[in-house]
């Protein structure tokens, strides 16, 4: 049987203040540090409860338990894929396998961008470009808070949290700047990474 491991906060991939000028420090090391810390805290102690209630046949707390692994996993994996999709070297425009797959399924790079950048304005939570396995196509995901609008079996490939902890500090109610200033740190060799990853124990 295989031995599930405790969740842990990642270190970020690069220095807090790498992505300057587009996401200060400041935003960089609260939003790791203490709000993805909660997620990893939130889930860890969720599933303990879940563990106790199991061992001791009490289910009363089970239900809002479950939430909570849903709510803090979901926040736990999409802000460690977030900081990997970004680097202090990124930006431009994908190419390759991905951005032929973009083109594909979105008719262009800039449908694609235009409905991403669309999601990202309308989400109260995450704009998601995810690779749907049962239709075998890329697709834009829009989800509130971590979870709700998310589609079944699909892997998300790009992650950008528009909570409002993700920007208000450095751009104010301005969420359009941030939008913009996320696509100068895009990493595409690692979306590319987690497309082919994904893309290749489906198709
Ligand atoms: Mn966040």
């Amino acid at each position: 049987m295989a031995e599930h491991s405790n969740p842990e906060l990642p270190p970020l991939p690069y220095d807090y203040t790498a992505l300057e000028p587009h996401i200060s420090g400041q935003v960089l090391t609260w939003h790791h540090d203490t709000h993805h810390q909660g997620y990893v805290n939130g889930l860890e102690s969720a599933e303990e409860e879940l563990a106790e209630n199991r061992a001791s046949g009490d289910f009363s707390t089970t239900g809002g338990a479950l939430a909570n692994v849903t709510h803090n996993g979901c926040g736990h994996y999409l802000h460690t894929l977030f900081w990997e999709n970004m680097s202090p070297d990124g930006g431009g425009t994908p190419d390759g396998e991905l951005a032929a797959r973009i083109e594909s399924d979105f008719g262009s790079y800039e449908g694609w961008e235009g409905e991403f950048q669309a999601a990202a304005s309308a989400a109260s939570g995450w704009a998601l470009l995810v690779y749907d396995p049962v239709a075998k196509q890329l697709r834009n995901v829009k989800v509130d808070r971590h979870d709700q609008g998310a589609l079944w079996g699909a892997h998300p490939v790009l992650a950008l949290d528009v909570w409002e902890h993700s920007y208000y500090y450095d751009y104010g109610p301005d969420r359009g700047s941030f939008i913009d200033a996320f696509f100068e740190v895009i990493d595409w060799n690692n979306v590319a990474e987690q497309y082919t990853q994904v893309v290749s124990s489906y198709e």
